[in-house]
């Protein structure tokens, strides 16, 4: 190895480790990807502080006027998760499943290979060691990334537990995930080759490529990118992976704590939960899920930070995160609009300003991208990424090498005209059905067009790397194996009027998730119906008053859980149709489908309509 691109310190971090794997990676990449220059961070204070100051001094991140607050651009097209190009690399013909986006390994590699040679020619490259989950626990999963965007490798250490001990205690062992990435050719700090962005998840290696793309669903390594690894590796080992917060749930005036996780597609509600207030946050985004020997299931998050989404985080939707960004602290913002060193985004409860720089360049209002389209002052899939002990709300559990207990998991979707705003599943089986059958309209948190309805079972269909069958198969086997499986439970904020205007406020949801902690509690009765359990209104009435002080109406109930037969049948003959195609689905799966729609056709006829209020099945 070149001394002058690998120098004797850096290599004698690398020696300490005991791994020749590692070596191996690192030798590799340095030859394809030809850095000027290799850096090899451990987990002191002063190689994290080398690469917060890098990302300075390469202009990739510029100090904003708050003290160790900064500001970081994506390129215009590269604002959100590229699914197009985020292929899982099968050999030969093995059939997938259609919801998995698959290429072909050899000629995948060829071509991602080339463009990763000579790829970081003038550049630093930089080798990191991250842990997922919490350190030295059943949990961690020793992580290696290779980058040269010292954004990337700023964020990661906001979001990630510093692994270089980690990879220690591997003991050589080769037991670990490794990412290599590249913002690729830059123009004034944007990825130019935009046409080129790859994000290669190869099985085979537990590795993901990931080149020309700096957006960090795309870029970091750790993050969506772990995540389709990780499922691969529960799948073997008999876990589950899910894209779920975990959240504590404290009713008030009873001593006790119900965690709970919740798994919702992006950009619909998932952190704003975990931040109910008067709740405690543990993660936001991704969940390991265990079986343990007392027979329950426990939960670790395998972040420690938030990449959040910025939009409509004011002082009074959500006032932790809000104090949060408006205080001195080290975070970074990206995609927002600035002025005068301040940031600015959708939503925040000020008036923004006309013009400033933003994720187009100089910005003023009025201005128009290439296609004509106006550009707004901030884009709406703009972020914060914060350490989540930064929040006030922080669970006191929320590193513990044992996880917690989970007593409840909520399947949440965007929704507009068929859903309840809150049930309960059957059992753990129609549990993993419900899931499996989350639809919920697209957002800005994945390039291309919103609004559209698209079937997200347990809201992680973009990382599933393995067959839907086979998925939904683990989870049904998970819940059989523990003796106190969670309950599992449905959320839909989205719900609309007839006048188009939603049903429910914001905050509505607090009372939601006191009914779920009551209901593992044993206090409220519930109301049968073809979908589930669904609160009573004396119940929900009592939660209204004693949390938010608020007469919550009859009328307003039953407009909220009227069961909707018509649309919930075209749901479901929508969901049938797609599973249909799915090959292995199990049994199970499918009876629960039938039984489901022939549920709805008995109340359709039973009570002689198409809309059923709930009070009427309350009655029967
Ligand atoms: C999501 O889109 O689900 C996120 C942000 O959590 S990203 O990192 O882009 O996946
Ligand atoms: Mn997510």
């Amino acid at each position: 190895m070149d001394k002058s691109i690998l120098d004797k310190r850096n290599l004698a971090k690398l020696k300490a480790l005991n791994n020749p794997k590692v070596m191996q990676i690192v030798e590799k990449y340095i030859k394809l990807c030809k850095p000027a220059k290799v850096t090899v961070l451990t987990d002191s204070k002063e190689d994290i502080a080398y690469v917060r100051k890098l990302a300075l001094d390469n202009k990739e991140e510029k100090k904003l006027a708050m003290k160790g607050h900064t500001i970081h651009f994506d390129g215009y097209y590269d604002q959100a998760r590229d699914k197009a190009n985020t292929k899982v690399l099968i050999s030969g013909d093995v059939c997938l499943s259609k919801a998995v986006n698959c290429g072909e390994r050899e000629s995948c590699l060829k071509e991602i290979f080339e463009f990763l040679d000579g790829v970081m020619k003038g550049k630093e490259m930089l080798v990191r060691f991250f842990c997922l989950g919490p350190i030295n626990s059943e949990f961690s999963i020793p992580s290696l990334q290779i980058t040269d965007s010292a954004y990337v490798a700023h964020s990661e250490d906001l979001l990630y537990r510093q692994g270089y001990e980690e990879f220690k205690r591997l003991n050589g062992s080769e037991n670990f995930f490794h990412f290599v990435h590249s913002a690729g050719r830059l123009e004034n700090m944007k990825t130019a080759d935009i046409d080129k962005r790859r994000i290669y998840i190869d099985l085979e290696e537990d590795r993901v490529l990931s080149i020309n793309n700096q957006y960090a669903g795309n870029s970091i390594g750790l993050k969506k990118l772990a995540l389709r690894l990780a499922i691969k590796k529960a799948h073997q080992e008999d876990w589950l992976c899910e894209h779920m917060f975990i959240m504590g749930v404290h009713p008030e005036g009873k001593n006790r704590v119900t965690y709970f996780t919740g798994a919702f597609p992006s950009a619909c509600g998932k952190t704003a939960t975990a931040m109910i207030p008067g709740q405690t946050i543990i993660g936001d985004d991704i969940a390991y899920l265990i079986a343990d020997n007392d027979g329950r299931v426990r939960a670790a998050n395998v972040e420690k930070g938030i990449f959040g989404i910025i939009q409509d985080v004011n002082p009074v939707d959500d006032p932790i995160i809000y104090k949060t960004l408006a205080t001195p602290r080290e975070l970074i913002v990206s995609n927002v609009l600035v002025k005068d060193g301040k940031p600015y985004w959708l939503g925040m409860g000020q008036e923004l300003p006309k013009e400033g720089f933003n994720f187009s360049g100089e910005w003023k209002q009025g201005k128009k991208d290439n296609d004509g389209n106006e550009i707004p002052p901030a884009h709406k899939n703009a972020r914060y990424t914060i350490r989540i002990n930064d929040l006030d709300n922080t669970d006191p559990k929320a590193d513990d090498p044992k996880g917690v207990p989970i007593g409840g998991i909520i399947y949440g979707g965007r929704d507009s005209d068929t859903n309840v705003p809150l049930y309960q599943s059957f059992s753990w089986h129609h549990g993993v059905f419900l899931g499996a059958c989350i639809e919920s309209e697209t957002t800005a948190a994945t390039l291309g067009k919103e609004g559209v309805r698209v079937h997200n079972p347990m809201a992680n269909i973009d990382f599933l790397v393995i067959p839907l069958g086979i998925y939904i198969k683990n989870h049904i086997k998970f819940g059989e194996k523990v003796d106190m499986p969670p309950l599992i439970f449905s959320t839909n904020y989205f719900l609309k009027g007839k006048d188009g205007k939603f049903l429910n406020e914001k905050v509505d949801k607090k009372v939601w998730l006191m009914w779920m902690e009551g209901r593992i509690h044993e206090e409220f009765h519930a109301i049968e119906t073809p979908i589930g359990f669904i609160p009573k209104y004396k119940d929900l009435k009592k939660l209204f008053k004693q949390i938010f002080d608020k007469e919550y109406t009859k009328e307003d109930y039953e407009k909220q859980f009227t069961i909707r037969i018509k649309n919930l049948l075209a749901r479901f003959d929508r969901i049938k149709e797609i599973y249909q195609k799915e090959p292995g689905i199990p049994s199970i799966f499918v009876e629960h489908m039938n039984q489901q729609v022939k549920r709805l056709e008995k109340a359709k006829e039973k009570f002689g309509k198409e809309n059923i209020s709930p009070f009427e099945f309350e009655n029967q």
